[in-house]
């Protein structure tokens, strides 16, 4: 059932760890109010709802998702917390990832949602495990009890590997505590699946251990509801159709039924999942393929509204940028796509160009930060600015083109597509290509030791109009020399049409309860 992985002498069962942070808006919240006790119960609030709630608000009534007027009077006492304000939980779930990378080196981090990690420390654990002593015992607790001394560690060298990965998980949690102050529960087993329901045994702060022979005896009761991936419609199918409503009972179903009735793919996962078969890897989610923030609103023919939330999407977009650059070694995106909804009705159109040079620089700084996007504000607040003003002229520029004088609309969205390393723009640049232009234009620049210096001496090329430039332009000539052409083009669309490439994408309309949102493919 345990998938088996290969790491050169290593050959074991993979360790995964599940970590969930607790009560995660409301603990971000009162990190900023260390003069509050974490005591008292206190909850995160947006418009009337209580989004979460510390555990002492959980044991005098409080829920997710109630009624702030109803949590008051299940609690007088209650602390409410405005938690409107999502950046402080993104710079939060970011300077966890940068820890995580920086404590555990190459190991895939995925991150879900704002507060779920998963991190695949098999290969770490392998290195490790010499270093502890056979009768080293397990940390935290080990399903179903805490008592794990019955277990002969000595003769069974899969148990000692979740001895280590206890340990690690132990580790992290503290260094996350420490460094970060906030608390995050942790699960330790063989699959994603596993640790994730791990994670969620024993909270808030505490770490348990499912074993892998012990996984068919802890699913056996538990409700198919508490399953990640079973939906209450699935959940609701399942009662319906086969009777079943624990993991034992739908062990019984044949798969051919499930896949008769859910299809191909969700049938298959069900009959794993009951068995506590998952063999989903750990994807790293610092390479993620795409970032984008949109904003909607009501339909508007006036072009300076549409400004103003162009705007709140641009400087929202180069946060996420900024972030992600952080806690991925400097890695950018080069293609711009700004998208646009007419009406509701129609699909959404996208043009897109390459990405301004200074978005680039910024994130190749970023690189070399630790801390939260602050700093990079503070360390670099020139470029930030300029870097922003770029970036909304470009998206203007785009929607001039695309638009014309003819146009309405209700939403907007920039994404930034295409992503590199540093390193892997070193080993393959075309020396006329842009990327190479942005290289050996930042190589002139004061940024040159975060870039690197190239010896090449092939004239630079334009993007857009593909004319061949001054070597000894300044950065600034440059992106003007590309404004013009942007500017240019919305004059004559005719012109080099292939280059800037306006291309048009339908995708289906999202639905979001806000009327704003960022998203990040992968
Ligand atoms: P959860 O992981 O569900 O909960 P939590 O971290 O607050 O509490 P715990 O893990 O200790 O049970 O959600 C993570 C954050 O997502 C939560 O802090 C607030 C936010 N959230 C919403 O914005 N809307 C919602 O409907 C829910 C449930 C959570
Ligand atoms: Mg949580």
């Amino acid at each position: 059932m345990a998938a088996l992985v290969h790491s050169g002498h290593c050959s074991t069962v993979r360790s995964i760890i599940a970590l969930d942070v607790d009560y995660f808006y409301c603990q971000v919240e009162l990190r900023k109010r260390p003069n509050i006790d974490r005591n008292h119960p206190v909850a995160a609030f947006q418009r009337n709802l209580v989004v979460t709630c510390n555990y002492p608000a959980r044991a005098a009534g409080v829920k997710k998702l109630m009624l702030v007027k109803d949590a008051r009077d299940v609690c007088p006492g209650l602390i409410l917390l405005d938690a409107s304000d999502l950046q402080d939980y993104r710079v939060a779930c970011s300077e966890i990832i940068c820890l995580l990378k920086d404590m555990l080196g190459g190991a895939a981090v995925e991150n879900l949602g704002l507060d779920e990690f998963f991190i695949d420390v098999t290969e770490i654990v392998c290195r490790r495990k010499e270093y502890y002593s056979c009768t080293t015992s397990f940390k935290g607790y080990c399903w179903p009890s805490k008592d794990c001394d019955s277990y002969n560690l000595l003769e069974n060298e899969e148990l000692r590997n979740f001895v280590v990965a206890s340990h690690l998980c132990l580790e992290i949690r503290e260094a996350i505590k420490s460094k970060l102050q906030l608390t995050c529960s942790g699960g330790i087993s063989n699959s994603k699946l596993l640790s994730k329901l791990a994670a969620g045994l024993h909270k808030p702060d505490e770490q348990t251990i499912i074993l892998p022979h012990l996984v068919e005896s802890y699913l056996n009761n538990l409700d198919l509801r508490k399953l990640p991936g079973i939906g209450s419609v699935t959940y609701q199918s399942l009662v319906d159709h086969f009777c079943v409503s624990t993991c034992e009972q739908l062990r019984f179903v044949p798969v051919e039924r499930l896949v008769e009735a859910f299809g191909k793919r969700t049938g298959i996962r069900l009959y794993h999942i009951c068995r506590g078969i998952d063999e989903e890897s750990v994807r790293d989610t610092s390479l993620v393929k795409s970032i984008s923030c949109e904003e909607r609103f009501a339909k508007t023919e006036c072009w300076s509204e549409i400004l103003r939330y162009l705007r709140i999407v641009v400087e929202r977009l180069l946060d996420r940028l900024v972030e992600h650059a952080r806690v991925s070694s400097g890695r950018y995106g080069r293609l711009l796509v700004v998208t646009y909804l007419k009406t509701l009705s129609t699909k959404r159109e996208s043009i897109s160009c390459n990405v301004p040079f200074d978005v680039i620089r910024l994130c190749s700084l970023c690189n070399s930060l630790k801390s939260s996007s602050s700093e990079c504000f503070e360390k670099f607040s020139n470029l930030y600015r300029s870097t922003l003003k770029q970036l909304e002229n470009r998206c203007i520029q785009l929607l001039r083109i695309r638009l014309g004088s003819d146009f309405s609309l209700c939403l907007v969205s920039v994404g930034v597509k295409n992503f590199v390393t540093l390193k892997e723009v070193d080993q393959t640049s075309h020396p006329n290509s842009i990327i190479s232009l942005i290289q050996r234009s930042e190589a002139k620049s004061t940024f040159s030791s975060v870039v690197g210096q190239t010896s090449s001496r092939e004239p630079m090329k334009c993007c857009i109009c593909n004319a061949f430039l001054n070597m000894e332009m300044s950065n600034e000539d440059i992106n003007r020399h590309i404004d013009k052409c942007l500017c240019m083009e919305s004059h004559d669309k005719s012109m080099n049409k292939n280059v800037l490439d306006g291309f048009i994408k339908s995708k289906k309309p999202k639905v979001s309860l806000t009327s704003s949102q960022c998203s990040i493919g992968t």
